[in-house]
């Protein structure tokens, strides 16, 4: 095996098929269904160190889309929630993590080859290790450049966008390889249509005089968990929410723009296609809905207290 990547150095276990293993037998057939096809679904989920200790953001909803894409490709997860809530709890706390990204993958295992994966096992693994921000420190301050992709995102009627499924990821690779080959941090990928769709790996979110606008579930996107948590903290703050068509050309012409997601959390655009968005740094309302998102973990307030499961180490 190569050597192990430094962000899986500290990495004792993985809990896999209902126990934990070391993190080098956590090990998979090359004749596994999902290797072959894509055949797996999986989350991106953060637990913060927050000021009640370690708690998991979001947990109940990420499960829920888990099993809810699994449910697409008749992926019979063979758990309950409650028995990933309780593994994930344990695998948190043993390996003795305060703040980590946790990653749920449910797919067809190894079993016969061939499109048809009925005969195929469910293996389910669930890791988690730290990982800081995903497009650097300094983006969530400054903002990242991005480019248009020449790739489109596909659309729901070719391959379900609300299921996060391993297979489509291809997609964002491309989108990704492209903007970064040509000296960009991120992609925004358009849609079918032409519209906007989202980034490789995060929503989009657009800000036009003091109005927040971001691009609607039928727009081929993945329903993001921290675009609703944008969402709900934008109007509770008292701003304008549209979930709308967003064009090409209005990326252009924001006043500010910025991604969301479990890893980018809130990351502002300063240039799209080398165009300079506002004052080519972070914007006034993306800093106030940044702010708002962490202080959720420094702050804890009760309203959203349903948001956080806790670790309780
Ligand atoms: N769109 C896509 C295509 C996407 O992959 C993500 C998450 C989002 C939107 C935002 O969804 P949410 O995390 O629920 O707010 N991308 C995950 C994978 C990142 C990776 O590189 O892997 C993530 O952020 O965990």
């Amino acid at each position: 095996m190569t050597d192990r990547p430094e962000m899986f150095e500290g990495v004792d276990r993985i809990w896999q098929d209902g126990e934990f293993v070391n993190f080098e037998d956590a090990q998979v057939h090359v004749l596994t269904h999902a290797l072959h096809y894509g055949t797996g679904v999986f989350e991106g989920v953060r637990c913060y160190d927050t000021a009640e200790g370690p708690a998991i953001f979001r947990w109940d909803e990420h499960l829920e889309r888990l099993y809810e894409s699994a449910k697409v490709y008749d992926i019979e997860i063979p758990y309950e929630p409650a028995e990933l809530t309780e593994a994930t709890i344990e695998l948190i706390r043993s390996e003795g993590l305060e703040s980590c990204y946790i990653r749920p993958i449910a797919f067809y295992g190894y079993g016969p080859l061939g499109l048809n994966p009925s005969e195929s096992p469910v293996e389910t693994a669930i890791a988690a290790w730290p990982w800081g921000a995903y497009l650097g420190e300094e983006a969530l301050e400054e903002g990242v450049d991005v480019a248009v992709s020449s790739w489109r995102k596909y659309s729901s009627d070719e391959i379900p966008t609300n299921a996060k499924t391993t297979g489509p990821y291809v997609n964002s690779v491309l989108a990704s390889l492209e903007a970064r080959g040509n000296g960009y941090t991120e992609a925004v990928v358009l849609n079918e249509e032409g519209n906007v769709a989202e980034g490789p790996g995060e929503n989009v979110f657009l800000v036009r005089d003091g109005e927040i606008y971001t691009t609607g579930l039928s727009e081929s996107i993945l329903d993001g968990i921290t675009r609703q948590t944008a969402i709900t903290l934008a109007e509770d703050m008292g701003y304008e929410v549209h979930e709308t068509t967003i064009s090409r050309g209005e990326l252009y012409t924001a006043d500010e723009l910025f991604f969301t997601g479990t890893a980018a959390e809130v990351t502002p655009i300063r240039s799209v296609d080398g165009n300079q968005i506002g004052a080519g740094t972070k914007g006034p309302v993306t800093d106030d809905l940044q702010s708002a998102f962490f202080d959720l973990f420094e702050e804890r307030p009760a309203e959203y207290d349903d948001w956080f499961t806790d670790v309780e180490v």
